[in-house]
Order: C-alpha cells, then structure tokens, then sequence
C-alpha cells in the first residue's frame, strides 16, 4: 500500500478511485525536527499537529538532542528504516545531510525541508547535488536577517560597533541571517562596524562568555545580533552580567518566552519570532498534497512578526511567543 502511495506521489494525473484509496489509507509522516528540546521545534510540531489532526493523519516526532549532523544523521536512517510516507526534516547541515537525505529519496520516501534546506535550497531544478527534495517551506531568513540590522541601527542611532551571535557555519537559517544582516548593514548604514562573528555552537553559556570577551576588546561595542534562539539568550545574559543593559542594544531572532520577559524588562531590544508553527501546518499539507497526487510549490514562505516594547504585552503578540 505504501508503494501505492509513493507512485501516486509522483503521478502526473491520478484517478478519482485512486484518489479516494490515497485518502482512506493511514498516511504517516515523521517530522525530523533540528533538535527536539528547542522551543522552536516544539511549537512546529504543534502546527504539524494540528494538520494532522485537521486532515485525519499521524505525525510523530523524531530529532536528536542537539543540532549536529552526526547525530540527526542516524535518528533519520532509523526513520528512513520505518518506512514513513513521508519526511519532513530540518536538515542540520546545508552540505553534511545531502547523503543522508538521498537516503530516504532512494528508498522513495518523499522529502521536504522545514526550516533549513539543503544544497542551495533551489528544489527540482535539476541543479546540484541536493536538488532532489520535493519542496522547502520556511522563513525568509535573508530578509530576517535585514530587518534585524535595521532595527539594530535604528536602536544604535545608525552608527557604533555590533556583531553577530552565531550557531556555526553551514546551517542554512543562520548563515543567512548573518548575510542579510551584513548586507543590510553594508548597503544602508556605512558608521555601522560588523566585528567579527561569534560562533557559539548552539551554547546560550558559551554566547554569554563571547560577550564578555568581545567587550572587552571593544568596550565601546553597541549592538549585538543573536542569530536564533540560543544566540540570543545567550547575548542577552552576557549583556546582563556585564551590566551593559543600558549601553548595548540586543536584537534578538526568535521568540521563546524568557526573550520575551528580558523585551519587558528592556534588555532585550527585539525580537523576529518566526512562525514555526506556520512552517509545520504547512509542511504537514505538502506532504499530504504530494501523497495525495497534487503538485505542490517547490518553496513556501512563512512570517515573521516583530516583538519590541510597543507590542509585547498585547494579545495579537502572545500567539506568536513560542510554546516551552
Ligand atoms: O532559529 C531556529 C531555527 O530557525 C534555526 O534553523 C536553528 O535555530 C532555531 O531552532 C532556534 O534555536
């Protein structure tokens, strides 16, 4: 049945009877999240859920504890070894999870990408090495990471030195992120200094400690970008626990809770919360739009809603901080 499936996935035309067994078939699909414990994934899983449930199917829930190749890669062959419908995954490395992902493609698993992509993130062009997943449903991490420089600069009065938090090099999300916002910068705000990137591994501890070394090379630093959701609780703390609050500006991308108490507080400048639950509602209907014979766009895009101290206590804000 699951053959049937499959072929129907990539059937130009299917049947109207094929259509109605597609449908009364328990369809299954695993949602490989970048990490399990990471408050992001978690609210994603929750729009996968709730697709799910709208649509009458099973999604379950299969990552690692931290976001790393080496361990992504054999919870996924163990999915690929269940036979799943389909995969969605957050791929943990733009490069290092191409093999792993051909897996599941030649076991004929159809695969979609949340969140990161990889290769280039251009799908079914028949462009590189990686172009073999079916469609890639995220945020616009480019333009994200723009927004988060001009409202750096509108903090810092357009002018100061900032630098970016980062994961490490090779994730799709905050690589560009980190373009964006260097872009932004170097197009529009030429007193803008970018330091060097600080790369923390996806450690808050580790983040907060860069920034007291980077003060104290550059006691005069203004501003500092955390590229998600670590990066910025960790630059927030470092921040506090040099007592800088009220000199260097935060911008934060993410939106778990404790960001949003350090907006109240007023250590935390801004936020760019995603909508990852967006990303998995959506993600779950290509999968089942692909299983079902319908064609579906090789790349959707999802919002960003802005959290500083105008909005952080209004209701139409609390929907989008992001569930613990
Ligand atoms: O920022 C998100 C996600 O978009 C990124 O790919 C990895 O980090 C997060 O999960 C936040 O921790």
């Amino acid at each position: 049945m699951r053959e049937f499936i499959r072929s129907a996935a990539f059937a130009v035309m299917l049947s109207t009877a094929g259509l109605a067994q597609a449908q009364e078939k328990d369809i299954s699909i695993t949602l490989v999240p970048g990490l399990t414990t990471d408050a992001f994934y978690i609210t994603m899983n929750r729009g996968a859920q709730a697709a799910a449930d709208a649509l009458g199917i099973t999604v379950d829930f299969q990552g690692a504890e931290e976001f790393d190749p080496v361990l992504q890669t054999p919870v996924l062959d163990a999915v690929i070894a269940r036979g799943p419908d389909a995969i969605l995954i957050a791929p943990t490395d733009s490069v290092q999870m191409i093999e792993p992902l051909r897996r599941a493609h030649e076991a004929g698993i159809p695969v979609i990408t949340v969140d990161t992509f990889i290769d280039d993130g251009k799908y079914q062009d028949g462009s590189g090495d990686g172009d073999f997943p079916i469609s890639y449903i995220a945020s616009d991490n480019i333009a994200g990471g723009r927004m988060a420089a001009r409202f750096m600069a509108e903090e810092i009065g357009g002018e100061g030195k900032v630098y970016v938090s980062n994961v490490r090099p090779g994730i799709s999300t905050t690589d560009q992120r980190e373009e964006g916002f260097k872009l932004e910068m170097a197009e529009n705000y030429p007193d803008i200094e970018v330091l060097e990137t600080q790369y923390n591994e996806n450690d808050a501890s580790l983040a907060a400690s860069q920034f007291q070394a980077v003060t104290a090379r550059h006691p005069d630093i203004s501003g500092v970008f955390g590229a998600n959701l670590f990066s910025a609780i960790g630059a927030g703390n470092g921040v506090a626990g040099a007592n800088k609050a009220e000199d260097v500006t935060v911008i934060a991308f993410d939106a778990p809770q404790s960001i949003v108490d350090n907006i109240s507080s007023g250590l935390v400048d801004a936020a760019i919360a995603q909508h990852p639950a967006e990303i998995g509602y959506y993600g779950v209907m290509t999968a089942y739009a692909v299983l079902t014979g319908q064609s579906v766009p090789t790349s959707i895009g999802t919002g960003f809603t802005v959290i500083n101290a105008e909005n952080v206590e209004s209701e139409e804000t609390a929907k989008f901080i992001y569930a613990e």
